[in-house]
């Protein structure tokens, strides 16, 4: 019997992949949790349905929501990652010689145990690193506990609906604000310009109000809405165009499969249709 999968995306579009079986199928207090594995992209993490990583492309993803902050900011030490529990963003965060701290805080303890369980190539270093440090708790009850502590803050959410509806709000922004030093530097995945225009233009209208800094940028991501997604970076005092010191990304001591020096630049460069969402004047 063939099994197909399918994400909607929009009342009419979605993603349809083959599934050749499911690994897991769980609830948590917070939500479902699915791990399947696809013919075409590898073990597949679902949550409620929507799809959050595959084994095939999570690189762009981790690259891209990871390597643009840790390559401005001239000297991440303390880094925070909020969601994220399936452990590819801190597995890229601690590929930074200089980072002494990588703390992940994710609310749903079952993703962290199940992506160690079956998603190995994610959650690699959520054990045995001693630089990593991983608090099951709410994102934002924790930052609130923490000001004026971490060089940068990824928040590697899901969309705005269920557990991280407040990931997206005005006050939590603030809050991470107050929890990042005075050069610190916040990304938050920002969702699909092509299909959440109106959540991206609430979003960086949010952003705006708190950081002095606010840029969009880009990465390809076969298995998410259209493809086209985005993240926010969001800052204190670097740029991440003008203050981005190219040589030490070209020099960077690991591979890197999507992220590169000149991608870096040109990520923040946005179509015409982007720029008119978020109100940005062109130059
Ligand atoms: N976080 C972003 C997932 C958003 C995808 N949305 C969707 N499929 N509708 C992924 C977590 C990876 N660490």
């Amino acid at each position: 019997m063939e099994m197909w999968y399918t994400e909607k995306h929009t009342e009419h579009a979605g993603i349809t992949l083959r599934v050749s079986r499911t690994l897991f199928s769980g609830k948590s207090p917070y939500q479902k949790l699915e791990i399947v594995e696809t013919e075409e992209f590898g073990r597949m993490m679902l949550l409620d349905g929507l799809v959050m990583v595959t084994e095939r492309d999570e690189f762009v993803y981790h690259d891209m929501i990871t390597h643009p902050a840790l390559f401005t900011h001239p000297n991440p030490r303390r880094v925070l990652v909020i969601g994220g529990g399936d452990g590819g963003t801190i597995r890229e965060i601690v590929k930074h010689p200089q980072v002494e701290q990588a703390v992940l805080c994710e609310i749903d303890g079952l993703v962290i145990e199940k992506s160690i369980e079956l998603l190995p190539s994610l959650a690699c270093e959520l054990q045995g690193n001693p630089k990593v440090k991983l608090h099951v708790d709410d994102g934002i009850a924790y930052i609130k506990k923490h000001t004026d502590s971490f060089d940068v803050i990824l928040v590697d959410s899901t969309d705005p609906i269920g557990p991280a509806v407040g990931l997206f709000e005005e006050e939590f922004y603030r809050t991470v604000f107050a929890a990042l030093k005075s050069d610190g530097i916040m990304v938050a995945q920002s969702e699909s310009p092509f299909f959440h225009a109106d959540i991206q233009k609430k979003m960086f209208s949010n952003l705006r109000a708190v950081f002095s800094i606010v840029e969009m940028y880009q990465a390809s991501i076969p298995t998410y809405p259209s493809g086209a997604w985005s993240f926010a970076f969001c800052s204190k005092k670097y740029h991440p165009v003008e203050d981005f010191d190219r040589s030490r990304a070209a020099e960077r001591p690991f591979e890197t499969r999507y992220y590169n020096e000149d991608l870096h630049l040109g990520a923040f460069m946005l179509p015409t249709y982007v720029r008119q969402n978020l109100a940005i004047e062109s130059a």
